[in-house]
């Protein structure tokens, strides 16, 4: 366990409340110590329990209330702490205290999650991923809860419940778990058109990350930053991994979720365990209040994006993730998010789905963690100083002496004292707000397809492709052929082509009208010109006996030295000894891993190498060229490639010279995958 990095103040703080029980002598919850732990109190060997057996009712107690409701979205998550790094001062659009040095560092909490599965669901769903960050700044914590896709299904808090219903599995059978390709997703898709939008990107690569660590986060909404001077500007919120985004391919996506369906977890804690912390790069997009008005979209509007061609994305820090958690429940389930949760400097807008957050975030932290005292729970106290006249509640901690507990007052001077803005007390921007009250959709909300088809325009041939596979899976699987129907002619408007393609995969009539006239792209949308890296990716060496020591040492050593995780997969776990009399240890064996673990795959066979040997490693081979990732080999493992289909196809790397097949197989690690390849 790395705690190396525990030198800030959050992680000084939890340090009080770490407790290391090993080497302990066993007590109850009073303190008695325990002298007996397997057999409870009993009238005889074969008599019945006792009433007054304390111990084995506190244990069986506390177990019996082991369980807190699950959040109701985004209940399938994992989270890692670290710290953010601050590269630009943003004093010219905010007094955010965190935002003012260049180099000043914030502890953070990162949690990430899929939204509509339950706690156990498998984590490769096509879905959207949350990406919620806690800073821990010296004003009070600032939480930024935002998602991977920078839009959202709907633009009113109102219909939520709605969307979700829609999503989760359908009550008269509780099925299906942690998907959307059912009818209910689908209906409520077609007649609430403001999906549109989000429904392709959550159709896109973007729903089934390769990892959190390569994924980008959004705020989604507009916030506002708010000076010294009081001057405000629209900002929205974007977090970069220095990985860049990658996807995995729906085929693979789905057998993850049995083979490991912890696949997400695993790979962000192992990463955090090696020292190979994830990285993600800050940036604000800024729209000064009286420019708000000259875009062909409505800046409140959380169904559509900044593009960044437009408005660039200034990247002004940067997050490490270095520590992981040392109790999940504790901290991970514990941790209570809040959009409102914000300081001196980051305010809110008009966005309607803003507002509502800004009610149900609180709302449901009383339910899932018991009463208004979740602030008290180590992983949500904030690193500064909190005083108030709040009192009591289920499981409050905090002993508040004296008398007074109201304000005003004058038998303790009138404190805890309101502080004023000019020394950090928080003050609402004065927004000058005027109306009917009215229970109606803004005229400028209305426009649902325009940024749709921009989506669709930005993608390269192979992601839209994707998008059509996706459709056509999700559709698929709906029941009702009407609701099948009205959504292709729905997306009919986004783009005819796309549509009336997947009406054809999915039985209903191709829709005849539609289309958009929208040619506008915008590069930075599509994930082939992301930013590509050999780093942290994970390499299986199929290994057999008699294998040529010397070579694969070299290449081991080669592949390591660029940052590429390599383990050995063999016939069995264990030993495997080379032409040379030497060994390695293989770390699984073709029983317990699979090809869509990896990003590639590297052949070395072994001069003694069986026919059992060479059906599982080409089968393993041949799964990951379906999946389009790189595969190499060298010595016996070159003889299987060389007899197979898939010899000269791109992203296949045989090379008999070791330093050449570094350098050319690493190069291939990093493209990711291979799309020209031909896979039946
Ligand atoms: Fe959430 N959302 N949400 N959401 N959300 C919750 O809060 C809600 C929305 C997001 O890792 C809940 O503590 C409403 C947008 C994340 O703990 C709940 C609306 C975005 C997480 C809730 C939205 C998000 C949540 C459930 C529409 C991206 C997980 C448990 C108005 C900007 C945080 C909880 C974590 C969690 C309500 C829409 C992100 C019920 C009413 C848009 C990342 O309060």
């Amino acid at each position: 366990m790395s705690k190396k990095h525990n030198e800030n103040r959050k992680q000084e703080q939890l340090d009080k409340f770490r407790v290391d029980d090993s080497g302990k002598e066993m007590s109850t919850n009073q303190g008695l110590k325990v002298s007996e732990d397997e057999f409870s109190l009993k009238a005889g060997e074969r008599g019945p329990t006792l009433m007054e057996d304390f111990q084995f009712r506190e244990k069986m107690t506390h177990f019996d209330h082991e369980r807190i409701p699950e959040r109701i979205v985004h209940a399938r998550g994992y989270a890692a702490h670290g710290e953010f790094e601050l590269y630009e001062s943003m004093k010219p659009y905010t007094k955010a205290d965190f935002l003012q040095e260049p180099g000043r560092k914030t502890p953070v909490f990162v949690r990430f999650s899929t939204v509509a599965g339950s706690k156990g669901s498998g984590e490769l769903a096509r879905d959207v991923r949350g990406f919620a960050t806690k800073f821990y700044t010296e004003e009070g914590n600032y939480d930024l809860v935002g998602n991977n896709i920078p839009v959202f299904f709907i633009q009113d808090a109102m219909k939520f419940p709605d969307l979700i219903h829609a999503v989760k599995p359908e009550p008269h059978n509780g099925i299906p778990q942690a998907a959307s390709a059912h009818d209910t997703f689908w209906d409520f898709v077609a007649n609430n058109q403001e999906t549109a939008h989000m429904v392709m990107w959550q159709m896109s690569d973007r729903a089934i990350p390769r990892s959190f660590r390569m994924m980008e986060g959004f705020g989604v909404h507009t916030f506002r930053f708010v000076n010294e001077e009081g001057k405000a500007h629209f900002v929205k919120f974007h977090w970069k991994p220095k990985l860049g985004v990658h996807s995995t391919v729906w085929d693979e996506a789905q057998k993850i979720n049995g083979k490991n369906p912890d696949f997400h977890r695993a790979d962000l804690y192992e990463s955090i365990e090696n020292g190979d912390y994830p990285e993600f790069e800050f940036g604000v997009q800024l729209i000064a209040e009286e420019d708000a008005h000259t875009f062909d979209f409505d800046v409140l509007d959380p169904t559509k994006i900044w593009p960044e061609e437009d408005v660039p994305v200034k990247i002004i820090g940067k997050m490490t993730l270095n520590r992981n958690v040392d109790n999940v429940f504790a901290e991970t389930e514990q941790v209570a998010f809040h959009p409102g949760h914000v300081v001196p400097g980051i305010d809110f807008t008009n966005d309607p789905l803003l507002q509502g957050r800004l009610f149900s975030y609180t709302d449901t932290q009383l339910i899932r963690l018991g009463g208004p005292n979740f602030h008290e729970l180590p992983i949500n106290r904030p690193v500064c100083p909190f005083h108030n006249n709040q009192r009591d509640g289920y499981g409050r901690h905090t002993l508040n002496t004296g008398q007074v507990s109201y304000h005003n007052n004058s038998l303790a001077n009138n404190t805890p004292k309101p502080v004023a803005p000019a020394n950090g007390g928080y003050q609402h921007y004065q927004e000058k707000v005027e109306g009917r009250k009215v229970q109606a959709r803004s005229e400028s909300f209305k426009d649902h397809f325009t940024q749709a088809t921009l989506f669709w325009n930005s993608m390269s041939d192979i992601e839209k492709q994707h998008i059509k596979d996706a459709f056509s899976f999700e559709l698929g699987k709906v029941g009702s052929e009407a609701v099948r129907q009205q959504v292709v002619d729905m997306f009919a408007n986004v783009n005819l082509k796309m549509a009336q393609e997947v009406a054809e995969n999915i039985g209903v009539a191709p829709p005849q009208s539609g289309g958009s006239d929208v040619t506008k792209s915008s590069p930075a949308l599509s994930q082939e010109n992301t930013i590509k890296k050999a780093k942290t990716r994970t390499v299986a060496i199929l290994v057999d006996e008699k294998f040529h020591s010397e070579d694969v040492m070299l290449a081991v050593r080669g592949l390591q030295d660029k940052g590429i995780h390599l383990e050995f997969v063999g016939k069995k776990r264990g030993e495997i000894t080379s032409n040379s009399g030497n060994s390695i240890n293989a770390d699984h064996s073709f029983l317990t891993v699979d090809s869509v673990l990896y990003d590639a795959v590297y052949v070395v066979g072994g001069e003694d190498q069986d026919l059992d040997f060479q059906q599982k490693a080409m089968d393993f081979v041949k799964e990951a060229y379906a999946h389009y990732k790189p595969i190499g080999a060298t010595n016996q493992g070159m003889r299987l490639i060389e007899n197979s289909a898939i010899v000269n196809k791109p992203g296949v790397i045989l090379e008999a010279a070791i330093n050449r097949f570094i350098v050319r197989f690493s190069q291939a690690v990093a493209a990711h995958r291979f799309w020209d390849r031909e896979v039946s």
